[in-house]
């Protein structure tokens, strides 16, 4: 574990970073207790693989019209496959917008992702992951969202976790502080996964905040914080499983801090050239978190090509059939937009349905 110490006035504050796989594959601590068993491996890996290849094909989806604006989570996906992987069914897993690996490993289908992405809300109606909360555009606004689920289940006497996703930059708002203090008031289950890719669109991490970690923000609501590899899957599971476990037991909220690095331009409505070099993007690629895991398997469980092959091939198949599915599917009608804001619509937006429901 590597320490970072900053002396904030008169606290002395250390965060520790949790990495157990060096970016060779090389186990450096004890394996999870959830990954003990080798096809649990495997399926995480399958799990990445799944994300990105998911990835791929939604920006060839929106490069050839036919998904609108995507955020792809290339070269950070060890963090929301990692986490879930923690999860238990009926945790609730509330996402920001590009944590579409770990929905996939809570049940969420592709299609129903491919449909959000595609301007189809219906897309956010879970067949599996239920009471999972939908992908969250407004930054930082699924915080008190969470902690209200906490508070929900402290209330109910449920031994259930809310599990929360933002970037660095959303640690800028006030829903992320004002969340996290009532957590740590109430001693609530939640726990804040704060996923540090270094860029908010195009402010650099430095740029965002002067503070050493974003960990130490949990201690000025004392909760605890910590830093994790969020490049490796393992320590992410591990760290994960340990907070989680924590909240469940009535111990209240931790923040985790997953430092990783957005390798793909912000959205695919964005051109990261302008504000970053490729020397920098390079420099990351040896800290790919499926690349290391590869390593691993390589090293350890007999990791043939032609297993490689199979697992590649599965995950292309289904996402490929997911695809087939939402490009076959029929459009949303026009009206809904109108129809899931209010309970009883204003007389005149009822004269804009009419209109619209004339033309179809
Ligand atoms: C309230 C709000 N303000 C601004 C935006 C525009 N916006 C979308 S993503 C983003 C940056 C988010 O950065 P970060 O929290 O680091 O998440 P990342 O995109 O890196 O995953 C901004 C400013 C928004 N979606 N919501
Ligand atoms: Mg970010």
């Amino acid at each position: 574990m590597n320490e970072s110490n900053t002396q904030v006035e008169s606290v002395r504050i250390k965060i520790g970073c949790l990495q157990l796989l060096d970016t060779d594959g090389i186990l450096t601590g004890e394996l999870p207790t959830r990954l003990q068993e080798q096809d649990s491996i495997v399926e995480l890996y399958r799990a990445l693989v799944r994300n990105r290849v998911f990835d791929e094909q939604a920006v060839a989806l929106q490069r050839t019209g036919r998904l609108g604006t995507f955020a792809s989570a290339l070269g950070q996906e060890a963090v929301s496959v990692g986490v879930a992987t923690a999860m238990q069914s009926d945790d609730v897993m509330i996402p920001s917008f590009r944590e579409q690996g770990g929905q996939l490993v809570r049940g969420v289908k592709p299609v129903e992702l491919l449909r959000f992405w595609g301007g189809d809300e219906r897309g956010s109606s879970f067949k599996i992951a239920t009471h999972d909360f939908p992908v969250c555009i407004p930054v930082a606004s699924q915080f008190p969202h969470a902690t209200g689920v906490a508070l929900a289940f402290k209330i109910k006497k449920e031994p259930r976790v809310a599990v929360v996703f933002g970037g660095d930059g959303s640690t800028s708002k006030g829903d992320f502080y004002e969340a996290m203090n009532m957590a740590g008031v109430w001693k609530l289950p939640v726990v804040f996964i704060i996923v540090n890719n270094q860029w908010a669109i195009s402010t650099p991490r430095k740029e965002q905040t002067h503070a050493h970690t974003l960990a130490q923000k949990a201690i000025a609501v004392g909760i605890r914080g910590i830093q994790v590899d969020g490049n490796d899957a393992f320590a992410v599971v591990n760290s994960a499983s340990e907070a989680i476990e924590k909240a469940r037991s009535g111990e209240g909220a931790s923040l985790i801090e997953a430092v990783t690095y957005r390798m793909s331009d912000h959205t695919t409505a964005d051109d990261a050239s302008r504000y970053r070099s490729d020397n920098e993007v390079a420099e990351h690629k040896e800290s790919d978190p499926l690349l290391r895991m590869k390593r691993y398997l390589q090293n350890q469980l007999d990791w043939t090509d032609e297993r490689e092959l199979n697992l590649s091939k599965d995950v292309a198949d289904e996402i490929n059939a997911a695809i087939e599915h939402y490009l076959n599917a029929d459009s949303a009608p026009p009206t809904d937009m109108f129809d899931y804001l209010y309970e009883h619509l204003p007389a005149g937006l009822t004269a804009q349905r009419d209109k619209v429901s004339s033309k179809t």
